[in-house]
């Protein structure tokens, strides 16, 4: 793909569109109730045109960072994304926000480190506050074996300069006074992985400062629209179907989750992906009193305490394939009793809501990204749980893929032929939780 010269920052994105403070509460919920002079669409709607240079399937955080760095970082604005529903419905909007690069293999933490400084500095970048909170993430060991996990990524994150070593239960208990880390439990807390740099992030805001931003370069973003068939010639791209009409282009990138193997069999290109949910709930507000991200492998369960005061857990993938996002009485009652072994004085506390996201696994757990044997289908799909934390990178690395017309180094070691030549980068021990 040419090269243009990247434009210079969105213009409008310096000054910010609503005024907020100075309004009074009862002012806000006016204006939020009429159609208000001053609060702006984030983001255009557009006819769909019937060409496009780059056209991105998945109007999720991926789609739209890729979005986002092909316009700011390589001036290619002329670029579609579709969604069959609406920006950041799927697993962007259904994920724990959780933030980390303490992983296990070097190409894993090199990866998500650059991630997590993607995330550093989003809020200043796309002018939105995307509610960063570098709180530490903790890790429990309960168990010789787990303990030897730990100190194994411990070692990795630091050869690397990332921030993470093995902590004892009194230092956990100085983070976390919450934790029951005393010899009572089932599976006392014997150690953990503290990594400071971890956090949680207002995992909308970033869906949204990425459309906001993308949409100021002139990017297209197209909700509502769904990809019925893609079309090629002579083993290349050459167009789109979609419930709106037809595309044309030569470059489409499949950024779907849950869809993604649908999508690829519209081209015939197969991935070894399954398809599983991933539950999650979360509690009435209360006061702050959990400052890290908690983690326990061991009891398949990780939570964090949002900026609201309410607690958000998840746990680890359903154990079947299926593509339901509904929660199950089943994980609630399971999920309630593993937070009270961690935290027995959460008795009280009520669930309001739970809901699952869809995630694709991979044999080795990790994502696969890149060209596919038709020339100008990309995919960057396969993150199993760890889409949200990779979103900024996975955006900047596709796009300078799409750019450059090779895989960059960051994600060479996570392409689709891995599976062929047997090289592959396992991760499943930085799951957050067993699977
Ligand atoms: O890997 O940190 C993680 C994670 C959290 C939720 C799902 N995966």
């Amino acid at each position: 793909m040419t090269r243009r010269q990247a434009r210079p920052g969105p213009t409008r994105a310096d000054k910010p569109r609503t005024r907020v403070s100075g309004y009074s509460a009862a002012a806000l919920v006016r204006q939020g109730l009429r159609s208000t002079p001053g609060w702006e669409r984030a983001w255009g709607s557009h006819d769909l045109r019937d060409r496009y240079e780059v056209v991105i399937i998945g109007g999720g955080l991926h789609g739209l960072a890729t979005a986002y760095y092909l316009a700011s970082r390589h001036g290619i604005t002329d670029v579609a994304v579709l969604d069959k529903g609406y920006l950041g419905g799927g697993g962007s909007g259904r994920n724990t926000a959780i933030a980390r690069s303490n992983y296990l293999t070097p190409e894993g933490v090199a990866f998500y480190d650059r991630s997590l400084n993607l995330y550093e500095n989003l809020a200043a970048e796309l002018n939105f506050n995307i509610m960063f909170s570098q709180r530490g993430h903790l890790t429990l060991a309960h168990s010789d074996a787990s303990l030897r996990t730990m100190r194994w990524r411990a070692e990795v994150n630091k050869v690397q300069g990332v921030d993470s070593e093995v902590i004892d239960p009194d230092d956990i208990k100085n983070l976390a006074p919450a934790l029951d880390v005393s010899d009572e439990p089932r599976y006392p807390v014997l150690g953990a992985l503290y990594h400071p740099p971890g956090g949680i992030i207002r995992h909308d805001a970033v869906v949204w400062g990425y459309a906001r931003a993308s949409d100021l370069y002139g990017v297209h973003l197209h909700q509502g629209t769904e990809v019925v068939g893609i079309d090629t010639g002579h083993g290349k791209v050459t167009g789109v179907q979609t419930s709106r009409g037809r595309i044309s282009t030569g470059t489409v990138v499949n950024c779907t989750a849950g869809w993604s193997t649908l999508i690829n069999d519209m081209v015939g290109v197969r991935t070894p992906i399954v398809t599983a949910p991933l539950q999650a709930a979360v509690t009435e507000p209360v006061k702050p009193f959990l400052d890290p991200v908690v983690v326990s492998g061991t009891l398949h369960v990780y939570v964090s305490q949002t900026a609201r005061g309410e607690l958000v857990f998840g746990a680890s993938v359903d154990p079947f394939a299926q593509y339901s996002m509904r929660g199950s009485l089943d994980f609630i009652e399971g999920l309630a009793g593993h937070v009270l072994e961690l935290m027995p004085g959460l008795s009280k506390m009520r669930v309001l809501r739970q809901w699952a996201g869809l995630c694709d696994m991979t044999p080795d757990y990790s994502p696969i990204m890149g060209p596919t044997g038709v020339e100008g289908f990309h995919v960057d799909i396969g993150w199993g749980t760890y889409g949200f934390k990779a979103g900024p990178v996975a955006g900047e690395q596709m796009a300078l893929l799409i750019a450059d017309g090779k895989p960059p180094a960051l994600i060479e070691p996570f392409g689709l032929d891995r599976f062929l030549s047997g090289e592959l980068v396992g991760e499943k021990g930085a799951a957050s939780v067993g699977h």
